[in-house]
């Protein structure tokens, strides 16, 4: 189908909903007149202001079931360090990280059936009942779905128990990318794309947020990367549960899915400002620095992405594959660095409740 740019841009100007084609064709669209066009929408609804956390990622196994082509951190021939924390290692981490300030854990896990379900659970009512104040983002849909399948429970089950040990949003991890043709190249077995999106669609009809991630720069095309997102516009049309949108950039190093061509500053831009203008109901875009780099996640604020997630402190995930993210970010450091571009850092609570404006 030929779609003329300037009708598009038009569409865009004027909020109307994009369709599969269309998103397509913004891509063809330089990457100024994107930029414009998305960065437009972003002031109006949040102006400067760029949006971060004082956080702190922990990642208590990374002994996996699941074999995903693209992960680092799981313990295997390419990583043979096999770890599970103890529930005293993980309360010292949540201890010294709320001691330093931080509002919130990031806790996600690799799928370990050795462990158990008290173990998985046992985390989070453990953080709770020491700290009730930090906000515990925990549990990815393709580990409620790998609960769920080794313990003989439904989702309804393991997400009532999320509820019940503690657990106040959900990470928005497990997506990858929801055609189902590359899903199987790249992570087979894994939480299908309708129960990840049916995982967070319950979670969501609990009166609970979550995120939504895609992970691109692999072997997707652009058509993939659009029908992902009109998937999840489709679910947030109907609850209304996703707070934020983090595309993640492949990261190459120390695993098992090799690509021949990783995409550009230009490619990663021009996801960011479409991922704005095509979920125009999902509130917030976030700039993982992690997989961005805090270089391109800086410019990405005048592409369309308000938040930049947080300082993470440790980061184990993509950090075996290469990202430069191991020790996190010096909260002084990321604040300088996001008035330095041009914005405003707001420190937020994880539902994005406005706490400090630096
Ligand atoms: O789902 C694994 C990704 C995700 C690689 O909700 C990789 O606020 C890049 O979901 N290159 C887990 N990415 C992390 C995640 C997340 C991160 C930050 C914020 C939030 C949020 C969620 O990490 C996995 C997978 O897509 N991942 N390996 C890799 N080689």
């Amino acid at each position: 189908m030929n779609i003329d740019q300037n009708e598009l841009i038009n569409k865009v100007k004027t909020k109307q909903r994009l369709t599969q084609a269309e998103g397509e064709a913004l891509y063809d669209l330089d990457l100024f007149t994107l930029g414009e066009l998305a960065d437009t929408i972003r002031r109006e609804k949040y102006g400067r202001k760029s949006y971060f956390n004082i956080n702190r990622h922990i990642n208590p196994t990374n002994i996996c079931k699941d074999i995903c082509k693209f992960c680092a951190y799981s313990a295997t021939r390419k990583n043979p360090n096999p770890y599970t924390m103890t529930h005293e290692e993980i309360l010292e981490i949540a201890r010294n990280s709320h001691a330093k300030g931080a509002k919130e854990v990031h806790i996600v896990s690799a799928h370990n059936d050795k462990a158990g379900l008290e173990w998985y659970m046992g985390i989070f009512a453990k953080i709770k009942k020491e700290l009730p104040d930090l906000h515990v983002k925990a549990l990815t849909a393709a580990e409620v779905d790998f609960l769920a399948r080794e313990y003989g429970l439904s989702y309804d089950e393991v997400l009532d128990m999320m509820i019940e040990s503690g657990v106040d949003s959900m990470p928005g991890g497990g997506a990858e990318i929801f055609d189902e043709g590359i899903r199987d190249i790249i992570c087979k077995g894994k939480v299908t794309s309708q129960q990840w999106l049916d995982i967070h669609r319950k979670w969501h009809q609990r009166g609970r947020m979550s995120n939504a991630t895609m992970l691109f720069g692999h072997i997707e095309s652009r058509a993939h990367r659009i029908d992902h997102m009109i998937r999840l516009r489709d679910v947030q049309d109907e609850t209304g549960g996703f707070n934020a949108f983090i595309p993640l950039v492949y990261q190459r190093d120390n695993n098992y899915l090799k690509v021949e061509n990783y995409p550009t500053g230009q490619e990663i831009l021009k996801t960011y400002a479409i991922s704005r203008i095509i979920l125009d109901n999902i509130p917030h875009i976030k700039a993982y620095w992690v997989t961005a780099s805090i270089g391109l996640a800086l410019i990405a604020q005048e592409f369309g992405a308000d938040d930049l997630d947080g300082t993470i402190e440790k980061e184990s995930i993509q950090s075996a594959a290469g990202a430069a993210s191991s020790h996190g970010m010096n909260l002084e450091e990321f604040v300088g660095l996001i008035r330095n571009s041009g914005f405003e850092p707001v420190e937020r609570d994880s539902l994005y409740n406005e706490l400090k404006v630096y």
